[in-house]
């Protein structure tokens, strides 16, 4: 297999030790550093590859063993080769014409995926740039089915729509304007409130028409009872998408996808092979049970330039009328190949083996003195808190969550100047910061688990 390890600075003098995830500079410091200004004349070759040098040394290591600061970690290598290809080939993914194997391989990786899903009737799908523009597209169908003419009459004659999500999607409702509702507790949403919330709004005259579920939430890694879910959409004729960007490579594991139980009755999900599954940056993908051209319909502009009709080859491969975009990169070529190379049972070993570390780090955490888990984790987020030994005796009231609450930003400023580590914290509803770490990496070994326990306290001890 292809072993790519960027982790070291092409220069082989540097004074940065291999092992350092990242090496930290303030926004001040960095620009004098990298030296950005651009000027009238360029710059000789030597001066040109400096420049590369640095940006590769100066940028954060996600591929080092030891970075779990986001639903993404690790080297793909056969993904990694994919885009090197993609960008030396560099086209453009709107017309077949201009980009014939890429335009086959998405539709392929698509309908493997719909596959997996388990749409036995097939359906429609499109790569683009992330998840929150996957919602978005959810967020589009679903009004374009409850308003067929909203291209051409806009919202004006629509009545008050409402979605009813189970987390924070902030995004979706800023760019759709629409209004959201959120029904979920301990990042869950709970079936019975999904109902009494569709009474509700349909009570004051409001048009629920779709609902928002999760399948892994980004900070606690919780999954909506899908299926449950389905059940009172199908009641009330709604919309149920899934957004399953960070859960969805569950599927993958006979052992785990009993997590996203349901999925094939939802009309449609985001799924971001650039998280659990590794793909390069960036790879999403989403998918639709739609068989009958929603996507198409809802999204086409039909610029004349570009999706002439009259063409001599089957234009329904033009994808790009499907798009809210123009450009598009060719980001499914990314997943087609490293799934071509690893095939399913290697994705599902990767999937099954995350969550064997997630596990053990949490058995690890529940060992430990001083380590206390906010929650037993459903997936490969394990999140806790470290309390220093001057809180270990402290008795629960609001003065030792206040206090655990500075501890978090304190060491995370710590791995960070140390560049020893990166793992993310943040505050929950009404609890104090806690760290999340996500498990991701086959190259993530027990040894390195353990560190980052031992390095947590070693920062924090003195706190
Ligand atoms: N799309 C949200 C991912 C955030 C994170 O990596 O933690």
């Amino acid at each position: 297999m292809l072993q790519v390890w960027l982790l070291v600075d092409l220069d082989s003098d540097t004074s940065v030790p291999v092992f350092q995830v990242c090496e930290w500079h303030s926004p001040e410091q960095l620009k004098k550093l990298l030296d950005l200004e651009l000027r009238d004349r360029g710059e000789p070759e030597s001066e040109i590859l400096q420049r590369c040098r640095d940006a590769i040394r100066y940028s954060v290591k996600t591929s080092h063993p030891r970075f779990f600061n986001q639903l993404y970690a690790g080297m793909e290598p056969y993904s990694m080769v994919a885009s090197f290809i993609a960008e030396a080939v560099k086209t453009n993914l709107y017309t077949y014409e201009v980009a014939p194997v890429f335009t086959l391989m998405e539709d392929a990786v698509l309908r493997k995926m719909i596959k997996v899903i388990g749409w036995e009737e097939g359906g429609d799908g499109i790569f683009n740039p992330g998840g929150s523009l996957s919602n978005i597209y959810a967020v589009n169908l679903a009004r374009y089915r409850y308003c067929p003419d909203f291209k051409e009459v806009g919202m004006f004659s629509a009545p008050r729509l409402v979605i009813l999500t189970s987390q924070e999607v902030s995004r979706q409702s800023r760019v759709t304007e629409l209004r959201l509702s959120r029904v979920f507790f301990r990042g869950r949403m709970i079936p019975s409130a999904l109902e009494e919330k569709i009474k509700l709004a349909k009570s004051e005259g409001a048009v629920p028409f779709m609902v928002n579920a999760t399948a892994g939430t980004t900070v606690l890694g919780a999954f909506d009872p899908i299926d449950e879910i389905a059940d009172i959409c199908e009641k009330h004729n709604l919309w149920l998408h899934v957004d399953a960007c960070w859960g969805g490579a569950a599927i993958m594991s006979k052992k785990h996808k009993h997590l996203l139980k349901g999925i094939h009755r939802v009309d449609s999900v985001a799924w971001n092979p650039h998280k659990m599954l590794m793909a390069s940056l960036q790879c999403s993908a989403f998918l639709v049970r739609d068989k009958t051209s929603l996507l198409q319909r809802c999204h086409s502009a039909r610029a004349s330039y570009l999706f002439q009709q009259d063409k001599f080859y089957d234009v329904s491969y033009d994808t790009g009328d499907k798009s809210v975009q123009c450009s598009r990169k060719p980001d499914a070529f990314k997943f087609w190949l490293m799934w071509k190379a690893l095939g399913s049972r290697e994705l599902e070993q990767r999937v099954d083996r995350a969550l064997a570390m997630a596990r053990y780090l949490a058995e690890e955490i529940k060992k430990r003195e001083g380590f206390r888990l906010v929650l037993e984790p459903e997936f490969a987020n394990v999140c806790f808190w470290y309390l220093p030994p001057s809180l270990r005796n402290l008795p629960e009231s609001p003065e030792l969550w206040k206090k655990l609450h500075t501890v978090a930003p304190v060491v995370k400023q710590r791995m960070m100047k140390t560049g020893s580590m990166m793992t993310g914290y943040q505050p929950l509803g009404e609890k104090a910061n806690f760290f999340r770490m996500v498990v991701i990496s086959p190259q993530v070994s027990r040894q390195d688990l353990d560190f980052v326990l031992d390095e947590i306290h070693n920062l924090g001890k003195d706190l």
